[in-house]
């Protein structure tokens, strides 16, 4: 196998120097819409190397390559790529740009793809290039895409409208408010070059990326309130088009140049992290303005319709996962991380409107739920075994909303140490859920809550402590975070984020505990505004794993009314056999 990686980067070589004329040539993972999952004909890097991980970045250049990856992938990088030819470099330890300039003369030719780097990457690239001369090369067309012969066609699969019920707001409304922001930025008109943006606008969908329910088209808002949406017109079924009305124009990729051609001296607003070079080439300084997304914010406060719907789908989200505890908590049999990943997507199947996991299910079992981003795979598939921890994070993607959620399972009796560790991330789960904060408070202000009972005996964790969500979108969306170098943007009612505070001991266990929660009114008594959380998710915390004399009053009662709301919830749903166990899971303590 690793051969046709040694081929395929030999010819590449060989034609970056026949054809191209550059000392080094940029391959990032990305995809044109800088998101999460690709397409398969946007996996570049994998096609090119081995290497399958959501993110890095490989130079290709004449007599050598190399692939940038962060701390999660250093491993799986080095066990896929031909290590003969490729060299795998912790992004942390070396910038790409540091390292070309340890390789490059000055006045060398870096190309690239301008479809697969932002506007923002480019200013960064400046700095550099100014100083030693280097030339950025912008290439028509991808040279991977020359040589990748049986390169799978872009997805076909119809798009789909989202009806009314679950998205709480008309396709007009929201042009409407995008358009008045619009002409308060000066523009006439700005690029929508994320997906998830475009399918919230426009109130569509489509099941064109793995996980989230995307479509595989960018699009532009003009002032005058209408959408170009680029995307292949075979994908916009007739009644679909109809719905879309006269507001929505379909323009194939093919057009877009014309398109673009066609601005003559109009203001084009774009938001630099997001948007690709090839959109800014056919502008002129003059007509670009820098700015805000205009989407991301209000597609980040939810509405009451997402909201509820939201409740609904961890209704379903609750049901399948206590069905699945109970399963697991009364089997008997030898079972696999697979098993369990298997078993509760088929519970999850159950739920009307489930669309699917929303991201690959992590089942880490001992030594493996240590590592943070682990998803189990036959050479990897552990058996749950006595004595050790299951950290089972895992999301489902219903009509009515996105879910993600981490429970931290023990198998058979938990020991001392997993319980005191156990503990202290639940006391930085509950002061995070309970906490009320006035109006402006960003998510890097709440951060050390969820981390102080761990911080106070010298632990931490290595990630965030929550992160945006979706709905019936990306599981992991902005502009809201909750995090050490967090976004600085205020909580604002309805945004939905992960509460999920954890601790990791190399090859002993990992912990995590993770509920979603949307940010509210508070009801205390002030005259200032002040927000609190709700939390969404309605799983049992598992109480073997909890030092029930560690905690507060306060706590203790947050924990019980948790469970009875769970209880109050999920109940009335539940088969006499798993109520029955839920009721005792859910034991006041
Ligand atoms: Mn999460």
């Amino acid at each position: 196998m690793v051969e046709h990686f040694v081929n395929r980067l030999r010819l590449l070589q060989q034609y970056l120097q026949d054809k191209v004329g550059c000392q080094a040539f940029l391959v990032p993972r990305v995809d044109r819409y800088q998101g999460e999952y690709v397409v398969e004909a946007d996996e570049r890097l994998a096609w090119l190397t081995g290497f399958t991980g959501s993110a890095g970045m490989a130079i290709v250049m004449p007599d050598e390559v190399a692939l940038f990856v962060d701390g999660r992938y250093t491993l799986q990088a080095k066990q896929q790529v031909p290590l003969d030819q490729v060299k795998v470099i912790l992004s942390t330890e070396m910038s790409a740009f540091s390292y070309l300039e340890s390789k490059l003369p000055n006045n060398a030719v870096i190309a690239y793809d301008p479809w697969l780097h932002t506007v923002y990457e480019e200013q960064q690239w400046r700095k550099k290039a100014d100083r030693l001369g280097w030339q950025f090369k912008a290439l028509d067309e991808n040279p991977i895409d020359q040589l990748w012969l049986d390169r799978p066609s872009r997805p076909l699969d119809p798009i789909f409208l989202l009806d009314y019920q679950f998205t709480g707001k008309s396709r007009l409304d929201k042009i409407e408010d995008v358009r008045a922001a619009l002409l308060k930025a000066g523009a006439d008109l700005t690029y929508i070059g994320s997906p998830d943006a475009l399918c919230w606008l426009l109130n569509i969908r489509g099941n064109d990326f793995p996980f989230t329910p995307l479509v595989d088209a960018m699009g532009f808002l003009d002032r005058d309130g209408f959408v170009t949406l680029v995307i292949d017109p075979i994908k916009v079924p007739e009644e679909v088009q109809h719905s879309l009305g006269d507001n929505v124009k379909i323009l194939p990729e093919t057009e877009i140049l014309t398109f673009l051609r066609n601005q003559k001296g109009r203001k084009l607003l774009i938001h630099a992290p997001s948007s690709p070079l090839w959109i800014q080439q056919y502008f002129s300084k003059e007509q670009l303005i820098m700015g805000d997304d205009l989407i991301q914010l209000p597609k980040a406060c939810k509405n009451a319709t997402e909201q509820a719907g939201m409740r609904l789908a961890h209704v379903k989200d609750g049901l399948a996962i206590v069905k699945f505890l109970h399963w697991l908590s009364q089997n008997a049999d030898p079972i696999t991380e697979l098993d369990v990943v298997d078993r509760l997507e088929a519970f999850r199947a159950e739920g009307e409107n489930y669309r699917g996991p929303s991201f690959p299910t992590i089942a880490g079992c001992g030594g493996n739920g240590a590592i943070v981003h682990y998803r189990p795979e036959l050479k990897t598939n552990k058996l749950l075994q006595e004595g050790a921890l299951l950290l089972l994070d895992s999301g489902g993607q219903y009509l009515e909303g996105t879910t993600d959620i981490t429970r931290t399972i023990a198998i058979g009796t938990p020991n001392d140490e997993h319980r005191e560790y156990f503990t202290r991330v639940l006391k930085g789960h509950i002061a995070l859920a309970s906490i009320h904060f006035p109006k402006g408070t960003s998510g890097v202000q709440l951060d050390v809550l969820a981390r102080q009972p761990l911080w106070q005996i010298g632990a931490d964790f290595d990630h965030g402590t929550g992160h945006g969500v979706g709905c019936f979108l990306n599981v992991h969306e902005g502009p809201q975070r909750i995090s050490k170098a967090g976004s600085s943007v205020p909580l604002q009612p309805g945004m939905i984020l992960s509460n999920e505070p954890g601790y990791y001991k190399a090859d002993g266990y990992g912990i995590r505990i993770e509920n979603l929660v949307v940010v509210c009114e508070s009801n205390i008594k002030t005259d200032r505004a002040f927000y609190c959380f709700e939390t969404l998710t309605l799983v049992p915390i598992d109480s073997r794993l909890i030092m029930i004399e560690w905690l507060t009053a306060a706590e203790r009662e947050w924990l019980n009314n948790y469970h009875q709301k769970i209880r109050d919830q999920l109940l009335p749903q539940l088969e006499p056999e798993t109520a029955a166990w839920l009721m005792e899971v859910t034991e006041p303590v």
